[in-house]
């Protein structure tokens, strides 16, 4: 279809994946809200929100699924896996064990569920680490630092890693730019038990 000098590639699912609390439902508010968010973010009204980007004048039209890390959330985040096209996998860079259940945990259900889906790795909270004093709740260590994040996004061989702020919008506008250029890359929603891997080409 084409509106103007637009043209409208079809909807593409984007599955939000990671720990309690690491920012997932924030970063998801961000993408979609036009304005800065300030202060406590409102808990989610929906799991599934649409959101529409441009890349080279091709306007890409996204599901954005948001997921709940719980054991008894598995069955409705094995629905939000299937059709995926690309994974948002958040940790916060406050939260070390955040951090760790990327390998441990979601990685492998990953390599599951969406086999060749590309992923996005996003250091959420990344306004944690200007603050003079970072909050280091008991038992949570160190900030992450980017060399970590990198390191890991080679390791699970993400296509992008950012880190971002929700609730200063931060990088927001790069991952929107990352989302779509990795969204428009690749093919049309394919089955969780495809087996072709990362055949995805970023444009
Ligand atoms: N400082 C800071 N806090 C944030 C940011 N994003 C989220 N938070 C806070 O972190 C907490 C968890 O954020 P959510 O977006 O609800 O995290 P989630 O991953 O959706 O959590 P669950 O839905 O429980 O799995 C909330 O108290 C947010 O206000 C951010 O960019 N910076
Ligand atoms: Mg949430």
């Amino acid at each position: 279809m084409m509106v103007g000098a637009r043209k409208w590639a079809s909807r593409r699912k984007v599955v939000f994946i990671g720990d309690l609390n690491s920012g997932k439902t924030s970063l998801i508010s961000a993408l979609v809200s036009a304005d800065s968010i300030s202060g406590l973010l409102l808990p989610p009204v929906y799991d599934v929100c649409t959101f529409t980007t441009e890349v080279n004048r091709r306007v890409v039209e996204m599901e954005l699924w948001d997921t709940y890390a719980q054991r008894y959330c598995n069955d409705t985040r094995m629905i939000a896996y299937y059709g995926s096209v690309v994974v948002v996998l958040c940790f916060a860079i406050d939260a070390p064990q955040s951090f760790r259940t990327i390998r441990e945990r979601w990685y492998p259900e990953i390599l599951h569920f969406v086999l060749g889906a590309p992923i996005l790795l996003v250091g959420c909270k990344s306004d944690i680490r200007l603050l003079p004093n970072p909050p280091v709740s008991p038992g949570r260590g160190e900030l992450i630092t980017p060399n970590q994040g990198w390191i890991l996004a080679d390791e699970v061989g993400a296509v992008e890693y950012l880190e971002c702020s929700a609730t200063q919008r931060d990088s927001i506008a790069m991952l929107r730019d990352a989302l779509g250029r990795v969204v428009m890359s690749c093919g049309q929603a394919a089955p969780s038990n495809r087996a072709d891997k990362r055949n995805c080409t970023i444009v």
